[in-house]
């Protein structure tokens, strides 16, 4: 199945609030077909065919609704994953660690001093993992749940997956950096070509399109 990055973060956002989930989605669910076998199979020993149609129907539309609410809990979001960051000379400047909880997202940056230029920077997440192009990392892509006047924590008509709080270096280049975001998980960022978290030259101003006015992209880390 191959979906562009946006429908994918535009359903599981959709469906994190319980409001919609692809059927194609949920009937893919590995757990989910296993179980209804495995119950079926049991209850066909022994019992009439009507009665067991039945229940049999009635079990799956509870285990549906279950699926739903769960679904940004579930066992397939949980997981690590840790990158180096690149700096806009291609040589590594800190890392980059995402892990997966139960309310969201974890994301921690850590810069070695000397990384990036003193004061805030704006950070997005990127659509694809690719930070081959040091000095432009344009290979990235846009942002995460990109759409037109779609982009700022500030926003009213925004925000998009991709968005995230300012990082702030100190006076040595050095920063560290933690957040959370219920916007996208880690399941979503690391499937297909991966996504690419982004260190911009200035701050976001969490408003203007279509980045915040955050300028150049000097810093790159592969999320897979
Ligand atoms: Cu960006």
């Amino acid at each position: 199945m191959f979906l562009t990055r946006p429908l994918i973060c535009s359903s599981l956002a959709l469906g994190a609030l319980g409001i919609f989930l692809p059927a194609a989605l949920a009937e893919g669910h590995g757990a989910h077909g296993a179980h209804h076998e495995g119950h079926s199979e049991g209850h066909h020993e022994g019992h009439h065919e009507g009665h067991s149609e039945g229940h049999h129907e009635g079990h799956h539309a509870d285990h549906h609704a279950n699926h739903h609410e769960d679904h940004h809990v579930s066992p397939a979001d949980e997981g690590s994953s840790t990158a180096a960051l690149i700096g806009s000379d291609g040589s590594e400047i800190g890392s980059l660690t995402l892990k997966q909880g139960p309310h969201g997202l974890m994301l921690r940056v850590e810069v070695s001093p000397q990384g990036l230029s003193p004061g805030w920077h704006g950070l997005h997440l990127h659509q694809v993992g690719d930070c081959s192009d040091p000095g432009s990392y344009t290979r990235s892509g846009g942002h995460v749940g990109k759409r037109a006047g779609g982009h700022g924590l500030m926003n009213p008509d925004g925000m998009e997956a991709g968005d995230l709080p300012n990082i702030w270096a100190a006076a040595d280049g050095s920063a560290g950096y933690e957040t959370v975001t219920n916007q996208t998980s880690l399941s979503a960022l690391t499937e297909g070509d991966g996504s690419a978290l982004i260190i911009h030259a200035g701050p976001d101003d969490h408003q203007a399109q279509p980045i915040g006015g955050a300028g150049a992209w000097v810093a790159c880390g592969v999320i897979s």
